[in-house]
């Protein structure tokens, strides 16, 4: 042994006791690891992955920074190992049951234990186990992990077939391997091997925890929640336990509330030697129900549900909300709703779709998992689509949607693409569906099971199946033969079988079988603005059964920028470096300059450039996401593309690799309030004012529509007093705008909207777009009082001002709001965090709004 295997002997292991009769210990010190064909060991991290260990020992740069992504493309071509040893106790060794359980392989790879072959994984999405009693001594145990080349696995199986599966999104070229896009063969993160707004960093490594686990007795491996019926009188619960036992008891079997200690069910049972199913069936009396963010308070019960007999025992804590959660999707006049129903109640969808929030996964902390999850709170979102091209997440992400009221829409792991599902890749898939149904069907988020993004859409209405017809008619038959094998059979019946309460539904977008989606049955992706060129105003002239995609893209902001590009030579949008941190190309910039363009005159530098992109964005999800809401009844839905992004990138995430908050992010939060004044133009020349109430309540108050000139002075004014039914959408007020400016230019107002009922609700509204309108350059003031952590910024104008933005330099603030349109006679309160001195902050505290950056 040498002399650092035997420093990191001393320090093997982390040792967590669940009882006197289980030990879990995380095996996660101690690591090392080196290229297969190379001699030099390096200390390695666990859970952790090839290249951040690479990264972590100085061989390599920061693939984020720059162009280096480019120059870590040989690492996926590589076997690696990771090794450690570790010692154990009498204890643990005088167990019956000793076990190894990997929690997540990046992908292909043999473990060793001892030297002895104890696990062969192919799938990065399952949990690997293996029994190693008769292989582990007390001292020196060598846990080995031999990781193949995903590259090099998986090559002679796209050279072996005459036809190519799809795969739009693979960067096969960056990565050196020409149109050879084999990311579909591995059962494994699909943005890995790049997106349209991702790096192609093909990972590999122990990327989810280790544990050996040693027990006698009983072990419960499993407790199977079941809601059979929830209403505000009862909850049935039915609990399915699956217990190992090493040989014949006689056990009790109870339910706990862990709050109250109130003891729901106590019943014995006889355990047989081996795999035990036992149900226990209780209800709870006018129970308190869990509710998604804005309905009501997500209540969690404790359930501790324990076996013990006279010589052993084994419990589970489970956090569970009490709740009744189904999908309505009956035909009606129009098409087929897509409506998700909580506690009897629909429910209006309101949230964005979620991609992971790294390239190397195990690196994300819990702060970056609980602000994504507040951040998504705080702008009043309900519901988050994990994306099929991605993972499935980490319990800490379920855990804190259950804490925080976020309903999750979860798709299965396949990505605009087609997949080779026979043999044994959909038997593979069949184990991976059925490790994660098992892992999250208890979360009282998760709202659907969906098959995959976009892969049934690629295949009707991109051509995908004339392609393959006209290459070859069995091939087209063949593939999507394996299409119906896995999003048809497998994956809904393990839904049925694992989760029957969970619903499952086959694509996103989907509007039914033997065709491609549309805007009048199911969910539906809306891309004409952005993909199809269409401008930002057509998002007011669609409307969907549920829309769960739409986006525009922006740039980060000019702080994010600076830790990725940092240069000056860096600061065009068309720099090198800025185009590697582009993955839509130079197209994609094209269509950003365009869309900028339409709106707004051309910004004068640079950072400029950053900012007023980043105030179209803004427009357009606004516009975007009122107008779904406003069509509330007909629409259950509107989840906008991004809320996060994986690495530092123009994308369509409203916030940013750093969590920055985009304008469009500020943006959102007031579109997707519970009640919203929601003014439109339409085609007949009246302004139409909505209200949507998203409450159970009807709400009385008045509408107040403001016509200002850019001078803040009110030239009219129409005020009604409505009722807006509960949960509904109503136009409440409309009037022709022409008659209504006192002959003013519409260039020259702007209309301020509010609704008053418990508080005040605004909005603002222009009658053009901003390049038409007459802004001036505001003088605006600035109080700073200091306010608990940070500063009271008391904000006023002497001219409208449009997306006005505070920026302080070079650190990370913390803004209750920004980017927001200021208008004279008010005030705005923006509260600071930051541990700057007043002083430094009246120094720094820059303000910009949109008369300052045009090109003159
Ligand atoms: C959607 C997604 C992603 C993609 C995004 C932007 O269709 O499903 O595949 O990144 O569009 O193009």
């Amino acid at each position: 042994m040498n002399d650092l295997l035997k420093i990191l002997f001393l320090s093997f292991m982390t040792m967590t006791v669940n009882s006197i009769f289980a030990h879990s210990i995380e095996i996660c010190h101690g690591w090392q690891f080196k290229q297969a064909r190379g001699e030099n060991w390096y200390p390695a991290t666990v859970p952790g992955t090839v290249h951040t260990d690479l990264l972590a020992n100085g061989i390599i740069e920061d693939p984020f920074v720059g162009l280096n992504e480019r120059g870590v493309q040989w690492v996926d071509k590589e076997d690696w190992v990771y090794q450690t040893t570790f010692n154990v106790d009498e204890k643990i060794l005088k167990k019956t049951n000793i076990q190894i359980e990997f929690e997540g392989l990046d992908t292909y790879a043999d473990v060793y234990l001892n030297d002895s072959l104890i696990i062969k994984a192919d799938n990065m999405f399952r949990r690997w186990n293996a029994d190693v009693r008769s292989l582990l001594r007390l001292e020196n145990n060598l846990l080995r992990v031999y990781f193949h080349s995903p590259v090099k696995v998986d090559m002679p199986k796209w050279e072996a077939i005459p036809y190519h599966y799809e795969a739009m999104n693979d960067q096969s070229q960056n990565g050196g391997l020409m149109d050879r896009k084999i990311s579909v063969f591995a059962r494994k993160a699909g943005y890995h091997y790049g997106w349209d707004w991702g790096p192609r960093l093909v990972t590999s490594g122990i990327w989810r925890k280790v544990y050996l686990q040693a027990w006698d007795g009983v072990r419960i491996t499993d407790v199977h929640t079941q809601q059979l019926k929830v209403n505000k009188y009862v909850a049935q619960i039915r609990q399915t336990i699956e217990v190992i036992s090493d040989s014949d008891y006689v056990a009790a079997v109870r339910t706990i509330d862990t709050d109250t200690n109130k003891k729901y069910i106590n019943k014995k049972v006889s355990l047989r030697k081996g795999l035990n199913r036992i149900q226990l069936d209780f209800s709870i009396k006018n129970p308190k129900l869990w509710w998604s963010n804005g309905l009501g308070d997500p209540h969690l019960y404790g359930f501790k549900t324990e076996v013990r007999t006279d010589v052993t025992s084994d419990y589970k804590i489970q956090k569970i909300g009490v709740r009744s959660l189904r999908l309505l999707t009956a035909n009606d006049s129009i098409g087929q709703e897509f409506c998700f129903e909580l506690n009897g109640i629909r429910v209006f969808a309101k949230g964005a779709n979620y991609i992971p929030n790294d390239n190397f996964l195990p690196r994300v902390t819990d702060d970056v998992y609980q602000k994504v999850i507040n951040d998504a709170v705080n702008v009043n979102m309900n519901m988050l689509r994990v994306w099929g091209g991605g993972v499935y997440e980490d319990d800490r992400f379920y855990d804190l949607c259950d804490a925080n009221g976020i309903l999750v829409w979860q798709d299965f792991m396949f990505a605009c693409s087609l997949y080779p599902a026979s043999g044994d890749f959909l038997e593979n898939v069949r184990q991976e569906a059925i490790d994660n149904v098992k892992r999250l069907r208890n979360h009282s988020c998760i709202a659907l099971w969906c098959g995959n993004n976009e892969c049934q859409d690629g295949w009707y209405n991109w051509g995908w199946k004339r392609n393959y017809e006209s290459q070859n008619p069995k091939y087209a038959e063949k593939i999507w033969k394996e299409f119906e094998d896995l999003f048809y059979k497998t994956l809904p019946d393990v839904v049925e079988q694992y989760s029957p309460e969970t619903c499952y539904w086959p694509s996103s977008p989907f509007g039914g079988y033997g065709h491609g989606s549309n805007e009048t049955n199911g969910d539906y992706h809306y891309w004409s603005v952005w993909h199809a060129k269409k401008p930002i105003t057509e998002y007011n002239n669609t409307r969907f059964r549920f829309c769960s995609e739409y986006g525009m893209q922006s740039f980060p902001e000019f702080e994010s920028v600076k830790l990725f590009a940092g240069k000056s030579s860096d600061w065009d949008i068309y720099s090198e470096v800025m185009m590697s941190h582009q993955r839509g190309g130079s197209h994609a910039n094209h269509l950003i300059e365009t869309y900028l363009l339409n709106e707004y005159h051309r910004p004068k530098n640079f950072e400029s450039l950053l900012y007023v992109g980043q105030l179209m964005q803004g427009d357009a999800m606004k516009t975007a996401i009122e107008s779904h809401r406003r069509e509330k009844g007909y629409c259950w839905g509107t989840l906008f593309w991004q809320i996060n992004d994986c690495w530092p990138v123009a994308s369509w995430s409203t916030r940013d690799y750093y969590g920055r908050w985009k304008a469009a992010h500020y943006m959102s939060r007031n579109a997707f309030n519970d009640v919203l004044i929601s003014p439109i133009e339409k085609p007949d020349g009246q302004l139409h004012v909505y209200i949507v109430n998203d409450r159970l309540k009807a709400l009385n108050g008045k509408v107040s529509i403001m016509i200002l000139d850019m001078n803040g002075n009110e030239v009219n004014r129409i005020e009604k007093n409505v009722c807006v039914s509960a949960n509904a959408s109503q136009d409440v007020l409309n009037f022709p705008v022409d008659g209504t400016l006192m002959a003013l230019d519409r260039k020259d107002v702007v209309i301020e909207a509010s609704f008053t009922c418990d508080k005040v609700y605004k909005n603002v509204y222009y009658l053009c777009p901003p390049k038409d309108v007459n802004f001036f350059k505001p003088s605006i003031s600035s109080q700073i009082v200091k306010v608990g952590d940070g500063y009271d910024v008391v904000l006023k104008t002497d001219k409208v001002a449009r997306g006005v933005f505070l920026s302080l330099d070079g650190i990370d603030n913390d803004f209750t709001d920004n980017y927001f349109d200021l208008l004279p006679f008010r005030e705005k309160v923006v509260h600071i965090r930051t541990p700057f001195k007043e002083d430094e902050i009246a120094k720094q505290l820059k303000i910009t709004s949109l008369a300052d950056v045009n090109k003159n």
